[in-house]
């Protein structure tokens, strides 16, 4: 008895919600190792219960939770920043597209100067001298890649926009389901970041299977998630990457409509040639 006592009453001081920052863990039991995350040779399902924080190089005041990057086999790299006010990112690794997601961040780059608030986005051609900094205590979607050059073909100009005024576009004819494309459809930039929004209720009309990859953040709502061959409930938070060729299916469940932010490879020729 009274080592159970003692043992319960050092895992209380060990998770305490004091020392735990953002933690749901009270009793110290973890859930018993449950979580709906899932990683599989052809997906990532990560949960923000598993999210890590970390530092990279030159960010400064704001944390980092990589989601995705070449260490699970992904062509490029996805991560959200969690800024203080005044936080500042590091250099990017190739071009860059910024997505705010919560609060407001200044993207200093090209001579110009953005002030971007939520929605708000930005691509940063690579080797662009640029400073993405908080304004206010912010949150940001990050994607970054090598850029893949075409001879003949020009390299993309810096960009931004406002998602919610980019005009929606119902997929293959559904309106329940509004695609914007944050990104021109041409071929000098070689990935596209969309984001969709399914009415509740409504679904892709086939399982895709396809050459190009994701990384997907669920912006809003909820539904059901086909990866491979397995089904996942999924809501807002959550982050998915997919490998090439991953069959994938949506269906949004709730009263509320659901809406994620998805980032595909895109305009190259499979075998790379320029
Ligand atoms: O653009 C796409 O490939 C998109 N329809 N995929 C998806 O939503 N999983
Ligand atoms: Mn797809």
């Amino acid at each position: 008895m009274w080592r159970r006592q003692s043992i319960w009453g050092c895992a209380a001081w060990m998770h305490s919600p004091r020392t735990w920052k953002g933690s749901s863990v009270h009793s110290g039991v973890h859930n018993l190792g449950h979580t709906r995350s899932v990683r599989r040779s052809s997906y990532l399902l990560q949960t923000p219960d598993t999210f890590i924080r970390t530092q990279i190089p030159g960010t400064t005041k704001a944390s980092v939770i990589v989601h995705v990057s070449p260490a699970l086999g992904a062509g490029f790299t996805q991560y959200s920043v969690e800024f203080e006010p005044g936080g500042v990112l590091g250099a990017a690794a190739g071009e860059r597209f910024v997505y705010v997601l919560e609060g407001s961040v200044t993207v200093d780059a090209g001579m110009h100067k953005h002030a971007l608030g939520r929605g708000g986005y930005a691509y940063i051609p690579q080797g662009v001298e640029q400073r993405v900094s908080a304004i206010e205590k912010a949150r940001a979607a990050v994607i970054e890649q090598p850029y893949r050059t075409v001879q003949g073909i020009g390299t993309p100009e810096l960009l931004v926009g406002h998602e919610p005024e980019v005009a929606p576009q119902a997929l293959m004819g559904d309106e329940g389901l509004q695609v914007r494309s944050l990104l021109p459809d041409t071929m000098a930039f070689d990935f596209a970041v969309n984001t969709m929004t399914y009415a509740p209720g409504a679904a892709l009309s086939m399982v895709e299977i396809h050459v190009m990859e994701h990384g997907l953040l669920m912006l809003e709502g909820g539904g059901i998630y086909r990866l491979d061959d397995d089904w996942h409930p999924v809501t807002a938070g959550d982050f998915i990457w997919m490998a090439p060729y991953c069959p994938q299916w949506f269906g949004a469940i709730g009263k509320a409509p659901a809406k994620y932010l998805i980032y595909k490879d895109w305009n190259r020729h499979p075998l790379g040639a320029e």
